[in-house]
């Protein structure tokens, strides 16, 4: 805590610092929360996790351009909570988006007030989700300029294949063995969820902005349950739709949790899936292609997938790249993943005809 305090002084804070504190339970960076004296802004302060993110001139400058965007929009329609609603980086003392201490890159936003994250959600608060996503990349769909890949090939479901194959190539931590069967399950599913690249190729399925990490927790709630803003910003760049709304019932969707150790509790609960669907096409309907409407639930399945090799491929290199809490927790997050993805593919028809239905 000592050199954290050394850290902070480097920004551009007001008031006196009362208490630091970890914050969040993120996978990539390291949180912490800065409470100052008296009623100055408490804040954010952040350790980059430069391994992942490589380029972080590039990541701030994005998150710069995102967050300008959003509060113009913002206060185009009037909104008054500018200060919540907007997660803006608070600068360092000459003027930079981030410091570097010769080690580590940080950075500091404001901790916004009053605000609470959720790990599962109401079918209320699902539906406020699926309005307010659909109005951030409707938001984002005019930036004055292009963002960059803060993370290149992020959501890449054939660059995904790739590392997992390569991971069990090399077989680092002679885990292979023992995830043969779910190695299998996710050959078989290969071509298809490598299905909306190959529509991209032939000019079928657009990109746009899209977040890219719509986990549940990386949403902001107000007290009486009405969303906020979506923070995490660092993997918003151009995407397929399909992400944010996958992400969501790959989170919020699942009636477990996904590192649930009980698997029987993990599944899609289909009274979020439609609340969320509701609420993002009312919102996004106005620029969403019939294409991406309709593909809509196959996005639930790829992100569920994708997320399934992510991890499974994280536990063969050894844990490199998540943080785990406990050894076996990369292999518990990669079966809960799968169970959760049978359970989407079961009720897909159900899904279809329920988007089809809006
Ligand atoms: C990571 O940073 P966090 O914990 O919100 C990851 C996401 C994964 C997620 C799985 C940069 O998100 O892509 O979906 O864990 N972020 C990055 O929980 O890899
Ligand atoms: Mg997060």
């Amino acid at each position: 805590m000592e050199k954290l305090n050394t850290i902070i002084e480097n920004f551009a804070l007001e008031g006196n610092i009362k208490e630091i504190k970890p914050l969040g339970n993120g996978l990539i960076n390291t949180t912490y929360a800065i409470i100052t004296e008296g009623d100055n802004d408490n804040y954010v302060l952040q350790c980059i996790n430069h391994n992942i993110f490589k380029d972080v001139d590039l990541l701030q400058k994005n998150i710069e351009l995102i967050t300008t965007q959003i509060e113009k929009k913002l206060i185009e329609k009037g909104e008054t909570d500018i200060k919540r609603k907007t997660l803006k980086t608070i600068p360092t003392k000459d003027g930079k988006l981030y410091y570097f201490d010769g080690e580590k890159y940080w950075r500091v936003t404001i901790l916004i007030p009053d605000a609470v994250t959720f790990e599962s959600v109401t079918p209320d608060l699902a539906y406020q989700t699926g309005l307010a996503f659909g109005d951030f990349q409707y938001m984002l769909s005019e930036l004055p300029e292009p963002l960059g890949e803060t993370i290149p090939d992020f959501h890449n479901m054939e660059f995904r294949l790739e590392q997992l194959d390569d991971a069990i190539e090399a077989d680092a931590a002679g885990r292979v063995d023992e995830m043969m069967e779910i190695i299998e399950e996710i050959d078989d599913r290969r071509e298809e969820m490598c299905k909306v690249q190959e529509l991209f190729r032939e000019g079928k399925f657009p990109k746009r902005i899209t977040h890219c990490d719509t986990k549940v927790n990386n949403i902001l709630f107000d007290k009486d349950g009405k969303i906020l803003c979506v923070i995490d910003l660092d993997t918003t760049m151009p995407g397929f739709v399909l992400s944010d709304f996958g992400d969501f019932m790959r989170t919020a969707g699942n009636k477990g949790k996904e590192d649930d150790t009980d698997l029987k509790a993990v599944g899609i609960d289909m009274e979020i899936f439609k609340s969320f669907a509701k609420g993002y096409i009312e919102s996004a309907g106005k620029f969403l292609t019939q294409i991406e409407k309709d593909m809509l639930p196959y996005g639930a399945k790829l992100l569920t997938y994708m997320q399934t090799v992510r991890f499974l491929t994280d536990y063969l290199n050894g844990d490199t790249y998540y943080k785990i809490q406990y050894p076996e927790h990369n292999k518990q997050r990669t079966l809960a993943q799968f169970k959760h993805l049978r359970s989407i593919e079961e009720h897909e028809e159900e899904m279809n005809k329920f988007i089809a239905s809006l």
